[in-house]
């Protein structure tokens, strides 16, 4: 397909194409995934979240000016954003997105939740591998983190950065959204305002009282004042180090294992629907012998399975989701 190469090639307008093919979960995406999938796996996802209000997206568009100083290509993913960016651009912060804009070194795209969440984890999972094959060295992914939703999105990010914020009462708003345990690091934004060291000292309680296995990652505690650019090449330098621990376990551990492992349940289950959908190995005859109790449920659909052998040259150009 001609899109897979321009895209491999860096062109934005037909990664833009993609991204919005992977959004309407359409079978064009289907096969551009399943021809684009091998270039993949080059590029380290990075998740922010945090809650509303925090400063995602400003620390997100300077983290991207720092990444680019670095001579790194950069792509930032948002989902479901709320006001700081809309269709691709980032409204609450002009002058720093003139900075990143009609850069082909930066890419910044917005994906919303139509519905379905899981129909959104999907996309995003699909949209990085895209961005990941356009060759994008490092992929920011911010959600607001709210809901177990959310944690899921993020959760397929290799690095997690949490932000909290000072001064929004005595407890911490990440022991709150449930996002202590998804954090690789922890980031306080608008450390230039008071109350600052009490926010780093009660998420260093609250760590300390989160049980750690001796090999694991020590998570980090960093400060940052995103409209001011403070402690942004540290929090950059602590992504990659802990990019680097990853890397030197296993493989890249965990994330990529339960995402490669969500990949193939996702299309089993499509190929599957799709064999039942076909009215393949005696499906309308399984309706009928299950109507005559003559089988249960269960059974018919073991038999159905058994009789399905999905042939791999069957998949070729056709459909599986
Ligand atoms: N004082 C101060 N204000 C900041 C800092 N970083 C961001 N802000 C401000 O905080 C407000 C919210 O910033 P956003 O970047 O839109 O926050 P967000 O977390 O992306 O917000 P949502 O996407 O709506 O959840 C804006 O007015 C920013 O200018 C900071 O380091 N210090
Ligand atoms: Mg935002």
């Amino acid at each position: 397909m001609e899109l897979a190469e321009r895209i491999r090639a860096g062109s934005q307008v037909s990664l833009a194409r993609g991204l919005t093919l992977v959004e309407s979960r359409s079978d064009a995406a289907t096969e551009l995934l399943a021809e684009i999938w091998k270039d993949s796996g080059r590029a380290h996802v990075v998740g922010i979240t945090g809650p509303a209000g925090s400063g995602k997206s400003t620390l997100v568009s300077v983290m991207a000016q720092e990444y680019v100083a670095r001579g790194k290509r950069v792509a930032i993913l948002a989902v479901d954003p709320s006001s700081a960016y809309s269709g691709g651009a980032i409204l609450g912060d002009r002058i720093r997105m003139t900075e990143l804009a009609g850069r082909d070194d930066v890419y910044i795209r917005s994906m919303a939740s139509r519905g379905a969440t899981g129909g959104l984890s999907r996309a995003v999972l699909d949209g990085i591998v895209l961005l990941d094959a356009a060759g994008f060295d490092v992929v920011i992914l911010e959600t607001v983190g709210v809901g177990q939703a959310e944690v899921d999105i993020i959760s397929v990010a290799h690095t997690v950065l949490v932000i909290s914020v000072p001064g929004l009462g005595d407890e911490i708003q990440a022991i709150k959204a449930g996002l202590i345990e998804i954090a690789d690091v922890h980031v306080v934004n608008k450390a230039d305002r008071p109350g600052a060291d009490l926010t780093v000292r009660q998420l260093r309680e609250s760590l300390r009282l989160t049980p750690r296995a001796p090999h694991q990652w020590n998570v980090p505690i960093l400060k940052a004042a995103a409209a001011t650019g403070e402690g942004v090449p540290e929090l950059l330098d602590t992504a990659a180090e802990h990019q680097a621990w990853m890397a030197r376990g296993d493989g890249l551990g965990e994330v990529e294992r339960r995402n490669a492992a969500t990949r193939i349940r996702w299309a089993a289950e499509a190929l599957v629907a799709d064999k039942l959908r076909s009215g393949h190995g005696g499906f309308d005859d399984a309706v009928e012998a299950l109507i005559a109790r003559e089988d249960e449920p269960r059974e018919a659909a073991a038999r159905l399975l058994t009789a399905m052998a999905v042939d791999p040259a069957d998949i070729n150009g056709r459909r599986t989701s």
